[in-house]
């Protein structure tokens, strides 16, 4: 019963995962926040780690030292925990070793679980937050009025200036004065530029604020070094592991000595039961890949790819959001450059097998579901091992596509070139029939 395959027991997923390897093999994926995780990460994933549970932490709080953690004696409410005791704590030691934090905790399922967590540590409904605007960049759980954070919380928005499109600091103290935030959430999903955490740090200080910085996005390009790491600025800082970082689909939060019960306390019983230890299992895979030499060659080749790119897209006439990227994504106003919808964009390139997503623009006139922009990133590119000759190539595939009027002869003659290159960029060592 157990050593039943998948393919024996429910061929129609089998063969969705089979479509679903070949979709991501022979298309360019250019979404910013996706990558491909080491098979050794996938292994993990998908482990009998998977089995357990293991509600509390592999470290137990006395009532009269609730800031130390004693890693002799357990806080788990179930036996037989010894074993993923020791995976979590590799988990944490690990996270702890790439980004300098006091404490990680390592639990949260997701990026906007990290984030809940977040405000239900620090701020009650009602309480002045200061998030930047999703329409300028920002996160669903940024202050969202469809979103958790945008219902319980009183949400001040911020955003870049018109002019730069870039993050105007001290139009944000202005508002923060204003507002008197006690939180200030700082990170983005579609901001192509640096962060000045320090800014922000001393925004938060004049204003009497905590500060939490979301790096989803940039977390990988922060572990080598190559985005200033906001850790020593901010009271909390969250993340997804499965963006740049290149772990596991899941979330982290680090934060200061002085907050790690708080938020232990929020993330296992506030709002989540049994961690996934498997997840947890594939994080720590991830980040001792991440503390690897090579990590650091690939983020960097990231950064890279992304100005190539974005310097090939201007070279033939479009708009780049601020006029370029500095990490790994850049948005290109599409209505701008080619009078054409974002949407519209994103369904002519998956006629190509190019994958991007709509995306809007700040300022823009256009709902989310139409935009005048499209979002790329190069981390899944490069995990393939493109370099800046091929994002020449994808900027003309992309260019030839966008101004082809759906011509499908275009269509199929870009689908092929996009195949050749990835059949030159294999993936996963799966045999594929054709
Ligand atoms: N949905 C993610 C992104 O695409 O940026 C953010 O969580």
């Amino acid at each position: 019963m157990l050593n039943r395959k998948l393919n024996n027991v429910d061929p129609e997923i089998s063969r969705l995962m089979e479509e679903e390897t070949r979709r991501q093999t022979y298309g360019l994926e250019l979404i910013a926040s996706e990558n491909f995780v080491s098979e050794a990460v996938m292994e993990a994933v998908g482990s009998v780690m998977t089995n357990k549970y293991a509600e509390g932490y592999p470290y137990f709080r006395s009532k009269d030292a609730p800031l130390e953690r004693d890693f002799s004696r357990n806080g788990r409410y179930y036996g037989g925990c010894e074993i993923v005791d020791k995976a979590e704590k590799l988990a944490m030691e690990r996270a702890v070793a790439l980004f300098g934090a006091d404490h990680a905790n390592v639990q949260p399922h997701s990026g906007s679980q990290a984030n809940m967590a977040v405000y239900y540590s620090v701020v009650q409904p009602g309480d002045t937050v200061l998030g930047m605007d999703l329409a300028h960049g920002g996160h669903l759980t940024h202050g969202s009025p469809v979103n958790f954070s945008g219902l319980f919380y009183n949400i001040v928005p911020y955003g870049v200036d018109e002019k730069t499109e870039t993050l105007d600091y001290d139009a944000v103290r202005e508002i923060a004065k204003k507002a008197n935030p006690k939180l200030i959430i700082v990170g983005a999903s579609a901001y192509p530029r640096i962060i000045d955490f320090k800014a922000f740090q001393e925004i938060a200080r004049e204003t009497g604020a905590k500060i939490m910085v979301d790096m989803a996005h940039i977390a990988g390009l922060v572990a080598a070094g190559l985005h200033p790491n906001p850790v020593p600025y901010a009271d909390f800082v969250t993340t997804t592991t499965h963006k740049t970082l290149r772990g596991p689909r899941g979330g982290m939060i680090l934060c200061t000595k002085e907050w790690s019960k708080e938020i232990d306390m929020k993330v296992f019983p506030g709002i989540q039961g049994g961690p996934l230890m498997h997840v947890i299992a594939g994080k720590a895979v991830a980040f001792k890949e991440a503390l690897e030499d090579d990590f650091k060659e690939y983020q960097s080749q990231v950064v890279k790819n992304a100005k190539a790119l974005a310097e090939a897209l201007m070279e033939k006439g479009y708009r780049l959001v601020s006029g370029g990227t500095d990490n790994h994504l850049m948005l290109v106003d599409v209505l701008a450059s080619l009078d054409m919808s974002g949407k519209k964009a994103q369904n002519l390139l998956g006629k190509a097998e190019i994958t991007v997503n709509k995306n809007t623009i700040p300022f823009d006139k256009k709902s989310p579901f139409v935009t005048s922009g499209i979002r790329l990133g190069t981390p899944a590119l490069t995990s393939r091992g493109m370099k800046e000759e091929q994002m020449g190539d994808v900027a003309r595939f992309i260019d030839e596509v966008l101004r082809s009027e759906g011509d499908e002869g275009i269509l199929n003659r870009v689908k092929g070139d996009v195949r050749i290159l990835c059949d030159a960029y294999p993936l996963y060592q799966y045999k594929l029939e054709n």
